[in-house]
């Protein structure tokens, strides 16, 4: 399928947006997607990474590979895409409402400037206590810099601690999600970029959106899983293609 012409998208100062990312957005800046070739699952096993089963079966594996992560996403930095989308939620401030979703878990939209940013599956800077009876499970605290060699344990109840990450099988967060949602089901365009389309209930947002009448616009390398649920395809890099999509907000 061949995309749109890339252009100047149209966006009125007093649009209600909602932006979603997936991996696809940090890809230039030297993180690896999920789904591409040689992408992070290959290296390792989902169940084995990325599910509560695969932390309890061996939370050392999990630590170590959520560290490295951490400390990949330290030595990069945000690309010309992500500062666009902090230029975008900049020119809607006064008149119109900016919502930014994002899949990714590297911080990466906040270092370029996004106030707004809803995590939706989490962050590798969040940590909290795995064990659901302590209230330190419900409350996550901001990590940068621990380095987990050793297993980190609960202060208040000695339990393991885990990254604050929506693992497989496991339900978002409520609030997050709830927020989501609701700036889904009011904006006027809905936007997203290097996401495949192919992880639930996120996937399903352009759908929502698309109902409602939104105006759907995708940016990604290739069509999406969910393509059907876009009014305009952009197909490209998102390093080049968005800040040409948001050229009116760059240059005014
Ligand atoms: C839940 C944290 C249930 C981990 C992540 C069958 C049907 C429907 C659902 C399911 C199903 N089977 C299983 C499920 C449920 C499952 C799911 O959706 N599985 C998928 C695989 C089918 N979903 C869940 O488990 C969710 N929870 O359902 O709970 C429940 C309900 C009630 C009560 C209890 C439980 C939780 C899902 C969250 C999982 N966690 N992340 C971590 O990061 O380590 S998901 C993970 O995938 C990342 O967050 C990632 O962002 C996300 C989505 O992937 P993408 O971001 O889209 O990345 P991807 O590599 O796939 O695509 C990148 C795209 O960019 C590509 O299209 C590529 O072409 C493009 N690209 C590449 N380079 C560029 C580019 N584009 C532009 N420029 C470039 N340079």
């Amino acid at each position: 399928m061949a995309g749109h012409k890339v252009s100047a998208l149209d966006i009125p100062r007093n649009a209600a947006v909602v932006v979603l990312t997936g991996a696809g957005v940090s890809a230039e800046s030297g993180i690896a997607t999920f789904r591409d070739s040689g992408g992070l699952w290959e290296q390792h096993r989902v169940e084995d990474v990325a599910t509560h089963e695969g932390f309890v079966k061996n939370p050392e594996l999990v630590w170590r590979f959520y560290s490295l992560r951490r400390k990949d996403a330290l030595r990069v930095h945000p690309n010309p895409a992500h500062y666009a989308i902090a230029a975008l939620e900049e020119y809607l401030a006064d008149k119109g409402s900016f919502t930014l979703i994002t899949q990714n878990v590297d911080g990466l939209h906040s270092r370029a400037g996004n106030k707004n940013v809803l995590e939706i599956h989490g962050s590798l800077f969040k940590t909290k206590c795995d064990n659901p009876r302590c209230p330190a499970s419900e409350t996550p605290f901001d990590d940068e810099t621990t380095d987990y060699d050793a297993l980190p344990k609960c202060e208040k109840c000695g339990g393991l601690l885990r990254p604050d990450i929506v693992w497989f099988g496991e339900q978002l967060d409520r609030v997050t999600e709830a927020k989501a949602m609701h700036a889904v089901g009011e904006c006027e365009i809905f936007l997203t970029i290097g996401t495949s389309g192919v992880v639930w209930p996120v996937a399903g947002y352009s759908r929502l959106a698309y109902e409602l009448g939104a105006r759907t616009i995708t940016a990604n390398l290739e069509p999406p899983a969910n393509v059907q649920n876009y009014r305009e395809v952009y197909l490209g890099k998102a390093g080049e293609v968005v800040p040409m999509l948001l050229a009116n907000v760059l240059n005014d």
